[in-house]
C-alpha cells in the first residue's frame, strides 16, 4: 500500500489518476528548471518525488500545453498538489482519467493498485507517443515557445485559471523528432548528477563542486548530559540519540554565519524585541539565562536576512540543558514576511500535521550540544521560519540560538 496523503488532504479516498494540462507560468520557466534540477520541486509536500517523476515523464503538446499523468489520494483533486504546482504552473485542467473498467483497483482485483497498474502504464504509453518531452523543451528554453509570442500576452494568460475546463481534449498528435531522445538521455544525464550532489551536501549552484566544498565549523557549547534517562517514553518518531559526533557537513567555502543582527519577529507577542535577540547572540550555553521561553502551543519565530540569501546550513539550538525532544519542529522559508509568497519547507517533522503546515517526514530528535544542523541546499530566501510546539518536558517553547550559513544570492 503507499504513504498515504493525509493533513492537508482531509478525506482519504482510493488513489485516483488524473490527466493534467498546465502550461508553465510567464517568466517562471527558468525557476522550474532549477526547481527540479536541484529537487526542490514539490519539497515539503508529501507527495515527496513524484512532482520530478511527473515532469520527466510530461509531454509539451502542440498547443503549448505540459500533459501528464497524475496520482492523488486527496478526496479533491490535485488538493495536496497544486499549490506546489501553481509556483509554476497554469492548472488548465484536471481530467479524472481513471479507466474503471481495466483498473485493478476500482475492479476489486487488487487494492491500491492505480499506483502501478495496467491501464495507467497503457495511458502513460499512449501519452508518450504525443507532442514531445517537456524536460528537453525546458532545457533547451523551448518552451513554452511560441505561446509567448504576440498573439498570447500575459493578461490574456492570467485570465486563463477561470477558464478552466472540465474536459480535457484529446493531445494532437506530433512526430517525434530524431533528436529528441539525445537530448532526453542529456537532460536526464544532468538531473541525475544533481540528485546525486543533493545526496552528498549542498548543491553549490555558483560553480563550485563538490571538490571545492569545505567541513562546515561550528563553535560549540559544552555538553549537558550524556546519554537519555532509560524510563523516558518516546514515540517511534525519535531519532535514538547518537553518542558519536556529527559527521563533517560540506559546504562552499567563505559562507559566514548572516544570522546576527538580523530582524526577529516571533509568534508570542510577550516576546520582546531584546528578548529575541538572544536568538542570535551567540550564546548557545546549556543555562537558564542563555533560553528564551515562548508560550505554549504552536509557536514561530521568524528572521529577515534583508535581502535574498543562499542558504547551505541551519543550525537550531531549542534547549539543550537537559535530555528532551521538540514537537513539531518545522523551518520554513519565503520570499515575504507573510510567508505566502514561494514558501518551501526545509524540515518538519511534525508526522501528523498537529501543526497544521503540513504533514512532516523528518524524525524529532534529541536536543544536543551540537544543534539541530539542517541542509538547505542553496535554497535562495529572504524569510525564514522556524515552528515547535513544546517538548518531552513542558509545553513551553525554547530558543538558545540560530546560525543560518549562506550568502547574498546573485
Ligand atoms: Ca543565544
Ligand atoms: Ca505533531
Amino acid at each position: 500500500m503507499p504513504a498515504l496523503h493525509s493533513g492537508s488532504c482531509s478525506v482519504y479516498l482510493q488513489a485516483m489518476r488524473y490527466l493534467v494540462k498546465a502550461r508553465v507560468k510567464v517568466g517562471r520557466e527558468r525557476a522550474l528548471l532549477e526547481a527540479i534540477q536541484d529537487g526542490t520541486l514539490g519539497r515539503g509536500s508529501v507527495a515527496g518525488d513524484e512532482y520530478a517523476c511527473d515532469m520527466e515523464r510530461a509531454r509539451l503538446g502542440q498547443d503549448h500545453a505540459v500533459h501528464w499523468v497524475e496520482n492523488c489520494f486527496c478526496a479533491t483533486p490535485l488538493q495536496e498538489e497544486r499549490p506546489y504546482w501553481e509556483q509554476y504552473f497554469e492548472l488548465l485542467s484536471v481530467k479524472d482519467a481513471h479507466n474503471r473498467r481495466n483498473c485493478r483497483d476500482w475492479n476489486g482485483t487488487q487494492p491500491w493498485a492505480c499506483c502501478d497498474c495496467d491501464c495507467t502504464k497503457r495511458l502513460e504509453d499512449r501519452l508518450r507517443q504525443r507532442g514531445e518531452p517537456f524536460l528537453e523543451a525546458l532545457g533547451n528554453g523551448a518552451c513554452p515557445g511560441p505561446t509567448f509570442s504576440s498573439n498570447t500576452t500575459g493578461n490574456d494568460r492570467a485570465t486563463e485559471p477561470n477558464k478552466m475546463k472540465t474536459t480535457l481534449h484529446p493531445l494532437r498528435e506530433e512526430q517525434t523528432q530524431s533528436w529528441l531522445p539525445f537530448l532526453t538521455f542529456t537532460v536526464l544525464n544532468f538531473l541525475l548528477a544533481s540528485t546525486l550532489l543533493a545526496g552528498e551536501g549542498p548543491t553549490d549552484k555558483s560553480g563550485a563542486g563538490a571538490g571545492q566544498l569545505v567541513p562546515l565549523e561550528l563553535k560549540l557549547p559544552p555538553p549537558a548530559f550524556k546519554g537519555t534517562p532509560k524510563d523516558m517514553q518516546l514515540s517511534a518518531i525519535v531519532e535514538p540519540l547518537s553518542d558519536k559526533p556529527r559527521p563533517p557537513f560540506m559546504i562552499p567555502p567563505g559562507l559566514k554565519n548572516v544570522a546576527p543582527g538580523k530582524k526577529l519577529t516571533c509568534s508570542d507577542k510577550n516576546a520582546t524585541e531584546s528578548v529575541l535577540e538572544k536568538i542570535t547572540d551567540g550564546d548557545k550555553e546549556p543555562s537558564d539565562q542563555s533560553i528564551i521561553y515562548l508560550r505554549k502551543g504552536t509557536q514561530w519565530v521568524q528572521m529577515d536576512l534583508g535581502s535574498p540569501q543562499a542558504l547551505f546550513a541551519i543550525v537550531l539550538w531549542h534547549a539543550h540543558n537537559t535530555p528532551k525532544v521538540y514537537h513539531d519542529v518545522i523551518v520554513q522559508i519565503a520570499d515575504d514576511p507573510d510567508f505566502m509568497e514561494n514558501v518551501r519547507t526545509l524540515f518538519n517533522n511534525d508526522q501528523d500535521n498537529s501543526s497544521g503546515r503540513g504533514v512532516g517526514t523528518d524524525r524529532e530528535f534529541f536536543e544536543t550540544y551540537e544543534g539541530r544542523l539542517i541542509d538547505a541546499k542553496g535554497a535562495k530566501a529572504r524569510y525564514l521560519r522556524f515552528y515547535s510546539k513544546g517538548s518531552t518536558e513542558s509545553a513551553l517553547n525554547e530558543y538558545t540560538e540560530i546560525e543560518v550559513y549562506g550568502r547574498p544570492a546573485p
